[in-house]
């Protein structure tokens, strides 16, 4: 564990952190994803289509970061942990093919780009999203033989907590209440309503990619907890921002449909409280995210990754 509040390598800007992580995230993700002739060339075709999209691959890093924020020597091994943010990247990405489908958001723009179903038709789109789902839990089960069986207890438990954060209990859970909301008008949802069904819907995937760093960096008790309350706050935060962004951001920068929110009439943050408290409010979730590591001791990167969120244009 680092202590303190400092960078793990003071002499690496967190731009060159990340660009690095992201680097070793994208190779694993090239290496681990079925290709031909295990797998019929249009399904693996789709699939690379949506995970290799220019993402900005929030969910790994925050992984990668907390284990190395827990790990004895700053740095956790890549053989342990890459795998497990792939697994996130990949659940992640299968949420927003599904979450473009015509049943859903009905929408023809993710990452600049077409969305699956525009490029491959909703079959192999709904077939893409289901195969990158199943995907992810392979690659968490992955073990070798010689694995300890500490790490093998470790891999278990960031399991369990990925599948409960993507299941009913957490995403699946928040797109149902969105899906249900749906036509109805925002004065349906009040803060607490709004609040609830994004803690499920992003924040519980945005806290198990921490989570799950921690687990499998090898964390105590108390240093998983922290990192927990830190992406929870942090989640927090992700959603506002995303909704100031649906207002504010231009198309080409953030790679969707802008405006698409209000225009669904969709309850979101800057609606409720307006632009400036919003702003307010995702400053002080940060705030409150640092604040849970600095209470716990813990350094590295993940209080550089929560100032990325508050200031991201895209
Ligand atoms: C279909 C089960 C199911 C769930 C979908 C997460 C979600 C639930 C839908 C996405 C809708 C949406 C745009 C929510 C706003 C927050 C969000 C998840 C934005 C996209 O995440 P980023 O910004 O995307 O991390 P990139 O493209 O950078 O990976």
């Amino acid at each position: 564990m680092t202590s303190g509040s400092e960078p793990a390598d003071a002499d690496v800007s967190f731009d060159d952190y990340a660009r690095t992580r992201r680097a070793a995230v994208e190779a694993a993700l090239d290496r681990l994803l079925p290709a031909p002739p295990a797998c019929p060339p249009l399904i693996a075709e789709a699939m690379r289509y949506t995970v290799f999209s220019g993402g900005k691959r929030l969910r790994p890093l925050l992984t990668l970061a907390a284990a190395d924020s827990v790990a004895p020597c700053g740095t956790a091994d890549d053989r342990d942990v890459l795998p497990t943010a792939c697994a996130i990247e990949l659940i992640h990405t299968y949420s927003l093919v599904h979450d473009d489908l015509p049943a859903m958001d009905d929408d023809t723009l993710r990452r600049g780009r077409p969305t699956a179903h525009v490029v491959y038709g909703e079959g192999i789109a709904i077939l893409a999203g289901d195969a990158l789902l199943t995907e992810a839990f392979r690659i968490l089960a992955l073990h070798s033989e010689s694995d300890a069986p500490d790490l093998r207890n470790r891999r278990l438990r960031t399991l369990s907590r990925i599948a409960t954060a993507a299941g009913a209990e957490g995403m699946v859970g928040g797109q149902a209440i969105d899906v249900a909301a749906t036509g109805t008008t925002s004065a349906t949802f009040d803060a607490a309503g709004l609040r609830a069904m994004h803690e499920r819907k992003t924040g519980a995937l945005i806290r198990a990619a921490a989570a799950a760093g921690a687990y499998m960096g090898g964390s105590s008790d108390a240093e998983a907890d922290a990192v927990d309350r830190y992406a929870a706050h942090l989640g927090l935060a992700f959603q506002i921002v995303d909704d100031i962004l649906d207002v504010e951001g231009e198309q080409e920068r953030i790679g969707k449909t802008a405006g698409k929110d209000a225009e669904a009439g969709k309850p979101t943050y800057p609606a409720l409280f307006g632009l400036a408290e919003s702003r307010r409010l995702a400053a002080r979730s940060v705030a409150d995210a640092k604040g849970a590591l600095k209470a716990a001791g813990l350094g590295g990167r993940l209080s550089e990754i929560a100032n990325w969120v508050l200031g991201r244009t895209r």
